[in-house]
């Protein structure tokens, strides 16, 4: 009996609420069709999408669709052709047309992206047969594609100047390289070969502004792998154009369309600019051409990076092995064996900071002394991402649950991080204190 009343209050709570979202959804279709809705519909259609006025739509909106009030598609002579769509920088997107299973709606499929914050106009200029019946016009309209949320990705600034081989303008120009959207890119039509026809491109800040890269990304395209960057250089540029060569790859495979693989530099200047330069793509024979969907570059860290092979969520994560407190421990479920399921746990300092460690110690955690670390390696990281091996220790023994220190053999510096590498181990933890960053 007690239930009764509540259900019923829900359910008073719940049609209350509805109610309310409603009335918001009437205000704001009456605030934004009067206008445009009398004119298309005045003109003969019943339904467009995008609407026009549409604000925020996709660059990777691939779908115009065309309702008719009084006629079906059946009468109008140019199907195929009665649709314009054309970007305010993409230009003219060709498209598909088609009638739906409905056999009411007129679907336009395009194949290109459009670019952020572009306009785009939509031209529907039907013919039909003398005598038909029903009215149909032409009609014109307008919808806005969207920006990239501030915040997501790493967005370069927009006054820079952007310089490139060669490039597809407009859809895959060399802004494409830039613009924060994987459904984009840009294509040059030279094919490096590992030898010849090497392709090039490069953005500068704007004005004297200058950065200090310490990596970057590339995400492949949409299609043809045969055109995926395989081998290149990355240079920085000075102000007047000179090249220094940051970071040299070869034989690199992205496994997917719109992958982003990311490369540390070692590089603790300044550039004005930075460039990319390709000198062999994936399949020369086949490519036609070098293409990529984004060029990402990367600032310093602001913050220390913790990384480990696993780790256990929430409570015995890896940045708790670096804590200063011994009531905390980093746990992965890897279980080293000495000869495989290694298991590591990765420090890397902020900004572009190089440390000379000297001495490192491990903690045990609080239980399950089978856990203990015993055997391991500790290597130096370069901002590159290379290792350098630093101490070796074998059958090290966890006498209790207690801080244990560890006096490194060499002393090296290296820019960027610290690399902890346990094989044969299972979970090293608590350290106390962590000595690397003093
Ligand atoms: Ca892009
Ligand atoms: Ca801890």
């Amino acid at each position: 009996m007690t239930a009764q009343p509540d259900t019923c209050l829900h359910s008073g709570h719940r049609r209350r609420g509805v109610s309310v979202l409603l009335a918001g959804l009437a205000l704001l279709v009456a605030l934004a069709l009067p206008a445009a809705g009398a004119d298309y519909r005045t003109a003969g259609y019943m339904y467009l999408s995008p609407l026009p006025a549409a604000e925020y739509c996709s660059p990777q909106t691939a779908l115009v669709l065309v309702r008719f009030q009084n006629i079906p598609p059946s009468a109008v002579t140019n199907l195929a052709q009665f649709i314009q769509v054309t970007g305010a920088t993409t230009g003219i997107h060709a498209g598909q047309t088609k009638v739906a299973s409905d056999g009411r709606t007129v679907i336009f499929t395009m194949s290109t992206a459009f670019s952020p914050y572009e306009r785009v106009t939509v031209a529907l200029n039907p013919l039909v047969a003398p005598g038909t019946v029903g009215v149909i016009g032409p009609y014109q309209y307008q919808f806005m594609i969207s920006g990239p949320m501030s915040g997501g990705i790493t967005q370069l600034p927009p006054n820079g100047t952007i310089t490139a081989r060669g490039d597809n303008p407009p859809n895959e120009a060399k802004e494409r390289a830039f613009d924060g959207y994987v459904g984009t890119k840009w294509l040059d039509f030279s094919v490096p070969n590992g030898t010849a026809n090497f392709s090039w491109i490069q953005y500068v800040y704007p004005t004297n502004d200058s950065r200090i890269i310490v990596q970057y990304s590339i995400t492949s395209a949409n299609d043809v792998p045969a055109r995926d960057p395989k081998d290149w250089h990355f240079y920085g540029v000075d102000g007047l154009g000179n090249l220094t060569l940051l970071d040299t790859r070869t034989n690199q495979t992205f496994p997917n369309r719109f992958q982003t693989l990311s490369f540390g530099v070692n590089n603790t200047n300044a550039y004005r600019g930075y460039r990319l330069e390709i000198t062999g793509v994936l399949d020369p024979t086949t490519a036609g051409a070098v293409q990529l969907a984004e060029l990402q570059f990367f600032e310093p860290n602001p913050n220390p990076v913790i990384t480990a092979r696993g780790d256990n969520p929430p409570n015995e994560t890896k940045d708790k092995a670096f804590d200063n407190n011994t009531a905390t421990k980093w746990l992965d479920f890897s279980v080293p064996n000495g000869t495989a399921n290694f298991s590591w746990i990765q420090y890397v300092y902020a900004g572009i900071e190089a440390h000379l460690v000297n001495q490192y110690s491990i903690t045990s955690a609080n239980d399950f002394p089978d856990r203990d670390p015993q055997d391991w390696h500790l290597y130096g990281v370069s901002g590159s991402g290379n290792l350098s091996l630093l101490d070796t220790q074998t059958n090290q023994i966890f006498s209790s649950r207690f801080r244990r220190g560890f006096i490194l053999t060499t002393t090296t510096a290296l820019i960027g991080a610290t690399v902890w590498k346990y094989p044969g181990l299972v979970i090293p933890a608590r350290p106390l204190p962590f000595n690397c960053p003093n």
